[in-house]
């Protein structure tokens, strides 16, 4: 066999193997046996030795790369890859039905599918080969984990169709592979996975490939980052196409012409969930209508066009041993109850917050008491009641401190609050925990510097601040428990990596009240650096869309603290930026009439759809926002107008037709 025949074989080959990996993996519907299909690859691999220069990386003997990583390489999202809204109940989705209908002004149609309880992830293909796949990560920045995921059989190494896109998913390992995986894991004496979605993340994660090969991972597809040329225009459209390219996706999605079907769809799963091979936590209802999904936007964190479903919670009975209590980066304290460990929706609960003493008198939670307690949302373990009949008597009563159980200066409880708080400055507790907020992921992203970490730092005296973080040297990580040569150095790496992070990194972890993620990035876009920052009053700082007087308020009085303005002082000398490294905003030309101002668009214009219209705002250096409000310059109202019309008649906000929007540009 010469090169030419070997190629043409190999194309055979490869196209034939790929076809019924895809009936076998994808469709779930084989049609040769498996012997077939192993004498196949076994051709194809014979072929590829002998001209291994004709080895390309979509072929079907590539799954498994030879060697493992040493590490895996971050990956930044072009489009973040977003969370999503929950709703709880079918008043809920109701509410979010009127959500999207007052925000696009117009009827709405959805789309239903499973929510997967997985791993999320994103596969890049370039020109239909895949490139890419990577983990959500904190959304905006994943992990490389392309050769794990080419091992998954369902993932297409080459497209029906030369597209480039970027495709989103969940990653996932089927009931029967995981009690089967385990089994023989505990037959191993090795320690069996929590639950499925445990037992796929931790596969994943593994650097060497041969691990996840193993492991029987499936995936389903159910969303789209970025794709070139796309022509769909509504996300049914979306998952039709990429069904057709190849692609899983989950085969049980219903399109819902009304909140009423949705909410039946919804509890026709409630009942249908265990019949399914995988694990599932809810359901995602998203609008159908791309253009509608672009009207509406996001915030934050998430989609407005989307929400999930959860199912309600499983709920478990346990006894109350103890009742502990922490004080948290606020200074408020609250109790945690101690349980005897319970299994419950897939993972041990041995904690669950009883959040302050009302609740806990309240539901009149006793030490001693036999409970019920549920994890709201699938997550975060609470007591629902107690069992009355179960008391013996010896059930002892609890009520809260008045002193702190950290630095022990007497709790306050601040107006219309239900909270006791510690409002000692330098409560060992709050600075710990503020700490914990500080390197977190959102905020300085520092790696390796879990909770039991920072708890030892404080105890060992070796920080008693933030600022004290960036003068920890080796030896002195290195008397820490846990903490071998390797992890001290990495952890001294990621200190030093942060030193450089953006400045609304630095204002989030800073945990100044009511600055959350959003607002931190409009300040720091908005005043560039912390001195200018600092030097804003309350006044200049409401000027700011998006900045209530509330947190003005807050953040003028936090900067005024003496412990505050010395603290960035410290920071600064220890090499941390304070500036702002993200695009600034688009300032538009100097004779923009939208120029700095915050504008709102609302009705239907004849000549512009509601996106072409924002994006014309924004290029000419104006800033679109969803609602009117005292901050809103310009309302620009189309046909059919609703509440944000009188509202900003109300507000004597300026108002334009699209008449006098034309002219403006035509100016
Ligand atoms: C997460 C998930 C989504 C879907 C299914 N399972 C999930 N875990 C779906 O859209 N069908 S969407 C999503 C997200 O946007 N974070």
């Amino acid at each position: 066999m010469n090169q030419t025949e070997a190629q043409q074989q190999l194309e055979t080959l490869r196209k034939q193997l790929h076809r019924y990996n895809y009936e076998y993996h994808t469709l779930d519907k084989p049609s040769v046996s498996d012997y077939e299909y192993d004498k196949k690859m076994r051709d194809l691999l014979d072929i590829e030795a002998e001209f291994p220069e004709l080895i390309t990386p979509d072929s079907p003997s590539q799954r498994v790369g030879a060697e493992p990583l040493s590490a895996f390489q971050k990956v930044r999202h072009n489009v973040p890859m977003l969370s999503l809204g929950n709703s709880f109940d079918e008043q809920e989705l109701r509410d979010f039905d009127r959500r999207a209908r007052q925000g696009t002004e117009e009827e709405v149609k959805y789309v239903c599918e499973l929510k997967i309880d997985g791993l999320a992830v994103s596969l890049t293909y370039e020109d239909g080969v895949l490139v890419r796949g990577a983990t959500r990560g904190d959304g905006t920045t994943g992990e490389d984990i392309t050769v794990n995921l080419r091992t998954i059989r369902s993932i297409p190494l080459r497209l029906d169709s030369p597209e480039t896109l970027e495709v989103r998913g969940e990653a996932f390992m089927p009931k029967k592979s995981f009690l089967s995986m385990n089994e023989t894991r505990e037959e191993k004496g090795e320690v069996p996975f929590a639950n499925p979605r445990n037992a796929a993340a931790g596969s994943l994660r593994q650097l060497d490939p041969r691990i996840a090969a193993k492991r029987n991972l499936d995936i389903f597809l159910y969303g789209v980052g970025e794709w070139q040329g796309e022509s769909s225009k509504s996300h049914s459209e979306r998952l039709e196409r990429m069904k057709e390219l190849g692609l899983k996706t989950n085969p049980e999605w219903k399109k819902c012409e009304t909140i009423d079907e949705v909410i039946e769809y919804v509890n026709s799963w409630v009942e249908r969930r265990p019949d399914l091979d995988y694990e599932i936590d809810g359901i995602v209802i998203k609008v159908d209508r791309l253009d509608q999904q672009q009207a509406l936007g996001f915030t934050a964190k998430s989609p407005r066009w989307a929400t999930a479903y959860k199912f309600p919670a499983e709920e478990a009975v346990t006894k109350l041993k103890d009742i502990e209590l922490s004080v948290g980066r606020t200074g408020v304290v609250t109790p945690t109850a101690i349980l005897e460990p319970v299994q419950v929706a897939g993972t041990t609960v041995q904690r669950a917050s009883l959040h302050n003493e009302d609740l806990i008198r309240e539901k009149d939670i006793r030490i001693g008491d036999t409970v019920i307690i549920k994890k709201a949302g699938d997550i975060i373990p609470e007591v629902v009641r107690v069992l009355d009949d179960k008391r013996s008597g010896e059930e002892e009563p609890f009520s809260m401190p008045e002193y702190c159980p950290e630095c022990e200066s007497k709790l306050v409880r601040l107006e219309e609050e239900v909270a006791l708080r510690c409002i000692n400055p330098n409560c060992k507790a709050q600075l710990r925990e503020g700490l914990i907020h500080f390197v977190s992921r959102n905020a300085m992203d520092i790696e390796g510097l879990g909770e039991k970490v920072i708890a030892q730092l404080f105890q060992e005296e070796l920080i008693h601040n933030i600022s004290d973080l960036y003068k920890l040297n080796r030896e002195e990580l290195l008397q820490l428990d846990r903490m071998g040569e390797k992890s001290v150095d990495n952890l001294l790496k990621a200190i030093e990596a942060s030193k450089e992070n953006s400045l609304e990194k630095l204002l989030f972890g800073l945990g100044i009240r009511y600055v959350g993620t959003k607002a931190a990035s409009t300040l720091a876009q908005e005043f560039g650096t912390i001195d200018s920052l600092m030097e804003a009053d309350v006044e200049r700082l409401v000027q700011v869309p998006e900045i209530g007087e509330k947190m003005a308020d807050s953040i003028a009085r936090y900067f005024d603290k003496p412990q505050v303005t010395e603290l960035i002082e410290a920071l600064k000398q220890s090499g941390i930026n304070m500036e702002y490294k993200g695009t600034k905003l688009n300032e538009g030309p100097e004779d923009s009439p939208f120029k700095g101002k915050t504008v709102v668009l609302t009705g239907k214009m004849e000549n512009f759809t509601r996106s072409e219209a924002k994006n014309i705002v924004q290029e000419l250096g104006g800033k679109v926002t969803g609602s009117v409000s005292k901050n809103t310059d310009l309302l620009i109202a189309g046909e059919d107008a609703g509440s944000k019309y009188s509202k900003a008649e109300q507000l004597g906000v300026e108002i334009w037709n699209e008449e006098e929007f034309a002219n403006a540009l035509d100016n």
